[in-house]
């Protein structure tokens, strides 16, 4: 799909899979030792620990971090490292980083955020309670969920962390042996909001109230609400007022407000849907026709990509969650080469292609393509 290049992945799977126009690993700088400031613009902090990860300066790194929980907060040393990793997902998306340079980021940033907790003055515990922290199933974004769930245990919570997609059967069964407070549940992208939906039916089944946070909820607390969650958060400082209201008083448990009936019909006609645009996009593209087995294989996730995230803005009755995507998306593709035309070329394939009886989709495809 892509002409004048020999890897041609259609649309987000040629992230996975890019060499990275920018990749070059800076030069060291002089060592120098690093300005330990908790007060000075975060931004500017961010541009040097990127800095300093691109140097390979692990150590620094991690000292500059713990200097910043030590001298002013965790809280202000996670605002840091979480500007660090949107930069990091920028470059990404730009294509400057490979996936291998976001490995290496993340994980030094991992390792400066367990520094940065150690370092941090924990409040005694007040015996509130205890927060069972999760991943939604599929959702492998443990650093947000992390950054979170530490704020949280600084705060005098207890923690229970559980890290990266948790089945919601399991999660069920883990909930019903030693019920906390409150099981909080992470999920950053949109994708994985029916499986954060799972979790929250497996939590209340097991007579535990949801927390919801996180990136794929946005900045309102509706499409929380609309999976069920008994309340939405973005911040800690939000989370503990919540979580100490039901620490004394525990709620009933919330029903979602969306019904969940045309995300799952649309969900069963994905795989025979992402076959029949895999043959309509051969006709209208010529190019996929010279595609390696690869790359078909990741035109097809791309094309299922796309129908999730219109099942993802069904189940919370939210279109931006469609239309946040779509320039998304363009942006990804452009930065790799991909001609103009190829989001509303695959889009119009999916649209063509659908069966009866899902006009909402229909809809929700249509307003992906609409020009913004
Ligand atoms: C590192 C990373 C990964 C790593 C994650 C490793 C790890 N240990 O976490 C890996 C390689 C697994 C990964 C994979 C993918 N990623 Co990624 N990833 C990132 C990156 C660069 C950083 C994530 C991070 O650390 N964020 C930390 C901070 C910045 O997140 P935060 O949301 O602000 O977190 C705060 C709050 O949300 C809140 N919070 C979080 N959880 C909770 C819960 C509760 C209850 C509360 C109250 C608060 C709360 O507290 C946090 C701290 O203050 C982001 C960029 C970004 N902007 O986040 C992309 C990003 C999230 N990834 C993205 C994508 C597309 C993917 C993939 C789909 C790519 C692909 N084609 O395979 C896969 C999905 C894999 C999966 N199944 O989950 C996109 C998502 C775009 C979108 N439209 O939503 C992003 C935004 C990159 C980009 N700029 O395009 N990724």
């Amino acid at each position: 799909m892509v002409p004048g290049t020999s890897s041609a992945p259609f649309l987000t799977g040629s992230a996975g899979c890019s060499a990275g126009k920018g990749s070059a690993r800076p030069k060291p700088a002089a060592r120098h030792r690093v300005a330990l400031v908790a007060g000075r613009c975060l931004v500017s902090q961010a541009d040097t620990v990127l800095a300093l990860i691109r140097a390979r300066r692990r150590d620094d790194v991690v000292e500059l971090v713990r200097s910043v929980a030590r001298d002013a907060s965790l809280a202000v040393a996670v605002t840091l490292l979480a500007d660090v990793q949107r930069k990091v997902g920028d470059r990404w998306q730009q294509n400057e980083f490979t996936v291998a340079d976001e490995h290496a980021a993340t994980a030094i940033v991992d390792l400066a955020l367990t520094a940065a907790c150690f370092e941090a003055e924990r409040h005694p515990n007040t015996s509130e309670g205890t927060v069972v922290v999760a991943c939604a199933e599929e959702e492998w974004h443990v650093m947000p969920a992390r950054m979170f769930a530490e704020q949280l245990r600084v705060a005098g919570w207890e923690v229970v962390f559980l890290g990266a997609s948790t089945p919601a059967e399991h999660l069920q069964r883990f909930l019903a042996a030693d019920p906390p407070t409150a099981v909080a549940v992470s999920c950053t992208v949109p994708l994985y909001l029916p499986g954060t939906r799972r979790a929250v039916t497996a939590s209340h089944a097991a007579g535990v109230p949801v927390l919801a946070g996180g990136a794929a909820f946005g900045k309102a607390p509706d499409r929380a609400a609309a999976i069920g969650a008994d309340a939405w958060a973005s911040t800690p400082d939000g989370a503990i007022t919540t979580l100490t209201g039901w620490a004394s008083n525990r709620p009933p448990l919330a029903a979602p407000i969306v019904d969940d009936a045309p995300a799952l019909a649309a969900g069963a006609e994905r795989p025979p849907l992402v076959e029949r645009a895999m043959s309509t996009l051969a006709s209208r593209f010529p190019p996929l026709a010279h595609y390696t087995g690869w790359q078909r294989a990741r035109t097809r996730e791309d094309l299922d990509c796309i129908l999730r995230f219109v099942e993802a803005s069904l189940l919370t009755g939210d279109d931006s969650i469609v239309t946040d995507f779509a320039p998304w998306l363009t942006s990804i593709l452009a930065a790799r080469g991909l001609p103009d035309g190829i989001v509303p070329l695959g889009i119009g394939v999916l649209r063509d292609c659908l069966p009866e009886g899902l006009g909402e989709a229909d809809r929700l495809l249509a307003a992906m393509n609409a020009p913004n």
